[in-house]
């Protein structure tokens, strides 16, 4: 098994899902603090209040990720911590909070990566419009510019924003996440120009006040399909399914929140400098206005595509030219949020993404939420995550053979935490936290990747799919 010499072993969280210290040193309100506080919106009613107080025990969860080896870690900084309305004043004790975190990490060589923006959209600028508000762009490349001055001395890793289609689909069209909202897709498509605007405005900004070399990526969600086998024609049909645009009243099952669902829309402009001529077919009567040059201010250099992949559909080519999406077989391996396990999504996925946009692909996401749990030993033996981690890679290192450029994987995530909507439900992380005592336990899945860590990879070439 072969990864390239110095690939980027990581692991990520983001704030939300973890700080916790919601109401503490400074920070301001952001559209989860509040979403998480109305009636019926979140699994049990919980809430980031205290999440896995990492805020607090930093340094020891630190420690954690120097225990399983990383290499990298994946964060994101809050922009209301930092700058609690969104715009003006700025919190010094939420800037604090980050350069002791980067300093945390130097200090044992793990390597920073921030993403810029996890979800957390101060509340003052959603009573603004949020993202609808054509000012968001330039907020964002103000709070931009704060960060990077503090932190660029350090850091030389960005992303700027998190899976686009998320923060518009859930939060602007099923109104799953906050802010909850239930838009038209015109606005919805308008929401995510803006997303989109912010992402260049943010590049131009870091490449600006850096201190020091960088490489900056964004991280659209990559939503991708593998073929049925291994024929032309298939391989054919699942590379056009992954770049199709779909119309509004299809019936797609991916297809979710009226077509938004898709990577070419989002990845296009940022990747290609131009909206996909089948996006603009597609969405034809609610195309989002734009200005001229703004596809300019979107594409700009960019060194590596981040990717968060965590399932796939399957698809086959349909005799007709086109593609069919297939059901997986009856009985077809599921996490527990119910996504279908297809190991080899990162293969196909880092293929045909970079095939299209030809950058070095990141894996930013990649993982699986389990029931886990200690036994009476205290261990936490999640052996379904040991072989969604190990057949995951296998793909990574095929695509690597096959000449595509792959620069790093980050395990979703160190540790267990908020998964939004669903609450403290799901856990994905590597090492597993106890909410009522905050203990964590390092699981067997976070021993078994410190093994492929320390061996960049060749202990994938051990059969076993999980010791024990
Ligand atoms: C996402 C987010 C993460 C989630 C993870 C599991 O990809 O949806 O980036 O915050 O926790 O993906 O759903």
């Amino acid at each position: 098994m072969e990864f390239p010499k110095n690939f980027t072993w990581g692991a990520g969280a983001s704030s939300y899902q973890i700080e916790g210290a919601a109401y503490d040193g400074g920070k301001g309100l952001s559209i989860w603090d509040k979403f998480c506080k109305s009636p019926g919106k979140i699994y049990k009613a919980q809430t980031g209040d205290v999440a896995c107080d990492h805020y607090n025990r930093f340094l020891d969860d630190v420690s954690l990720m120097k225990e399983v080896g990383l290499k990298a870690y994946r964060f994101s900084v809050s922009w209301p911590r930092v700058i609690p309305n969104g715009y003006g004043k700025v919190n010094e004790a939420g800037l604090d909070f980050y350069d002791r975190l980067v300093d945390a990490l130097l200090a044992v060589n793990i390597e920073p990566w921030i993403t810029l923006y996890h979800w957390e959209l101060p509340w003052q600028l959603h009573l603004e419009g949020g993202w609808l508000n054509p000012n968001i762009s330039d907020r964002f490349a103000e709070y931009t510019s704060v960060v990077a001055k503090r932190l660029s001395d350090r850091v030389s890793r960005w992303i700027t924003i998190n899976e686009v289609q998320v923060i518009v689909g859930l939060g602007y069209g099923s109104g799953i996440h906050a802010p909850g909202l239930k838009l038209s897709l015109h606005e919805i498509l308008q929401a995510g120009h803006h997303v989109q605007l912010a992402h260049g405005k943010s590049v131009q900004t870091l490449r600006a006040n850096a201190k020091r070399p960088v490489l900056i990526g964004g991280a659209p969600v990559g939503v991708v399909s593998r073929p049925n086998t291994e024929s032309p024609e298939d391989i054919e049909a699942a590379r056009m399914a992954t770049f199709d645009v779909v119309p509004p009243e299809s019936t797609d099952p991916m297809a979710m929140q009226n077509g938004i669902w898709n990577s070419a829309w989002w990845m296009d402009p940022m990747f290609k400098g131009e909206y996909p001529e089948n996006g603009l077919e597609a969405y034809r009567e609610h195309l989002p206005e734009m200005s001229d040059g703004d596809l300019d201010i979107i594409f700009q250099p960019l060194d590596f595509l981040g990717a968060n992949i965590y399932h796939g559909r399957t698809v086959k080519a349909d005799g007709n030219g086109g593609y069919e999406i297939l059901n997986m077989p009856d009985g077809s391996p599921l996490t527990t949020m119910g996504w279908d396990i297809v190991p080899d999504i990162l293969y196909w996925g880092s293929k045909y993404l970079y095939e299209r946009y030809g950058k070095p692909i990141v894996v930013t996401e990649n993982g699986t939420a389990t029931t886990d749990f200690p036994d009476e030993n205290g261990e936490v033996i999640d052996s379904a995550r040991c072989s969604y981690l190990k057949e995951h890679l296998k793909g990574i290192s095929r695509v690597a053979a096959d000449g595509v450029e792959c620069m790093g994987y980050f395990h979703w995530s160190i540790m267990d935490n908020f998964e939004w909507d669903r609450g403290y439900s799901q856990r994905f992380g590597i090492v597993y936290v106890n909410y009522q005592t905050q203990e964590r336990i390092l699981k067997q899945s976070a021993k078994e990747y410190r093994d492929v860590i320390e061996s960049n990879g060749a202990s994938l070439s051990v059969s076993k799919a999980c010791e024990v």
